[in-house]
């Protein structure tokens, strides 16, 4: 393989009691735990789990494969305790229960959502972090009522800068509590939700049960997850979550170099990618007509092309979309490919979005390890007849 392995870094010892292991893809580190098929296991308490990518076959991605992350223990909401309240810069504060976010009219948005540092296992050199491959990532339809609509009900300053969430989850330790402030721009945006369910089921409890934001196009980091606190603020909040950690440098600098901490700057739309998901790295395949395939992604942008290389970068292809062009969530794309003679190829996709950006031959290092978005690239073997 090219890039470089997933590393294993979860504390191996404790798991054969709570988990059953088992060995699955490419001799990666994977594990079964209730609501879940094997997923690659970087950390087991609290859970940071990695959909294996011969689950990426479909444009949704189950709930039963989705990506988990989270940064403290994970609270297991009862209904019937659980309040959402509403405050801050508001004419009141509102209390909201269960049953009074399912009276709200109900959207659905289909919206990737993608960890910060999805990839960073890949970066050279190593950073520190959960070293992430290619599957902290995975396409839903989250349902639930609008952020705006629950906003209005408190009577919310719409001018203010800042929504402010905070989830159940408490700080525990040297790890502080996980909050986030989102820009009111994309607070207000129709598609930004308050999801209740995903892909049509109730929202699974390591997924944020009963209430989680919906972000569309933005880092995962925004989907803040057990929401219980909203706050509209002038101010964003000004704990770790948002201050130094996912900061992004304005300019990237050389490769191991540290990064002046008032060059950095709040993370927010994702930039654009694309995955081979058909065949995994170092795949036998017969010399004949083979169709390579895959799903491509651009954060607030539209993916506009995907073109395949099958000799290492050389020349390429332009590879067909399917036709739904919807906002936020993944566009799959294929293309016929039919090698002249057996032997080694190194595949490759590259996209391009609506904003003219295009995927780069090498991701731009920072110090941690995020937006990794090169190139995708495999290892296929073709076997003579
Ligand atoms: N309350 C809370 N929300 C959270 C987090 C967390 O640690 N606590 N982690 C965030 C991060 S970094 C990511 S990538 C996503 C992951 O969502 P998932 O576990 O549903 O895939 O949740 C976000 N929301
Ligand atoms: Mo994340």
């Amino acid at each position: 393989m090219q890039q470089p392995q997933l590393r294993f870094t979860g504390r191996r010892q404790v798991i054969a009691s709570m988990f059953a292991v088992a060995a699955l893809g490419q001799g990666q580190e994977v594990v079964t735990i209730p609501g879940k098929r094997p997923m690659i296991l970087h950390n087991d308490r609290p859970e940071d789990l990695e959909t294996p990518v011969r689950y990426f076959d479909q444009w949704l991605t189950p709930n039963e494969v989705f990506f988990v992350r989270q940064h403290l223990p994970r609270p297991v909401v009862q209904e019937a305790d659980y309040r959402l309240s509403v405050g801050g810069r508001t004419s009141r504060e509102i209390q909201l229960s269960v049953s009074d976010l399912r009276k709200l009219p109900q959207y659905t948005v289909p919206a990737v959502l993608e960890c910060t540092g999805n990839g960073r296992g890949f970066y050279q050199p190593r950073v520190p972090g959960v070293q992430w491959g290619r599957g902290a990532v995975g396409n839903a339809e989250w349902s639930g009522p609008r952020l705006i609509d629950v906003l209005k009900l408190a009577g919310a300053d719409m001018e203010a800068a800042y929504v402010t969430a905070n989830g159940v989850d408490v700080g525990l330790a040297k790890t502080p509590d996980f909050i986030r402030s989102l820009a009111m721009r994309k607070a207000i945006d129709p598609n930004t939700l308050l999801a209740m369910k995903m892909n049509g089921e109730r929202l699974p409890d390591l997924h944020g049960f009963p209430l989680r934001l919906i972000v569309p196009g933005w880092d995962g980091t925004s989907w803040v997850k057990w929401v219980n606190s909203l706050s509209v603020a002038n101010e964003p909040d000004h704990g770790f979550f948002m201050d130094p950690a996912y900061r992004y440098p304005k300019h990237p600098g050389a490769p191991g170099q540290p990064v002046d901490r008032a060059d950095l700057e709040v993370i927010e739309g994702m930039p654009v990618k694309s995955y081979i998901t058909g065949h995994l790295d170092g795949d036998k395949i017969p010399l004949a007509t083979t169709t390579l395939r895959g799903m491509a992604w651009a954060g607030e942008e539209r993916i506009t092309r995907v073109d395949v290389s099958t000799d290492s970068g050389s020349t390429w292809v332009e590879a067909q979309l399917s036709s739904k062009r919807l906002p936020f969530t993944w566009r799959l794309w294929t293309t016929e490919w039919r090698p002249s003679k057996p032997g080694y190829y190194t595949v490759m996709s590259r996209a391009t979005d609506s904003a003219g950006r295009v995927q780069p031959v090498v991701a731009a290092w920072n110090p941690s390890g995020y937006l990794f978005n090169a190139i995708d690239r495999i290892g296929l073997i073709v076997e003579g007849v």
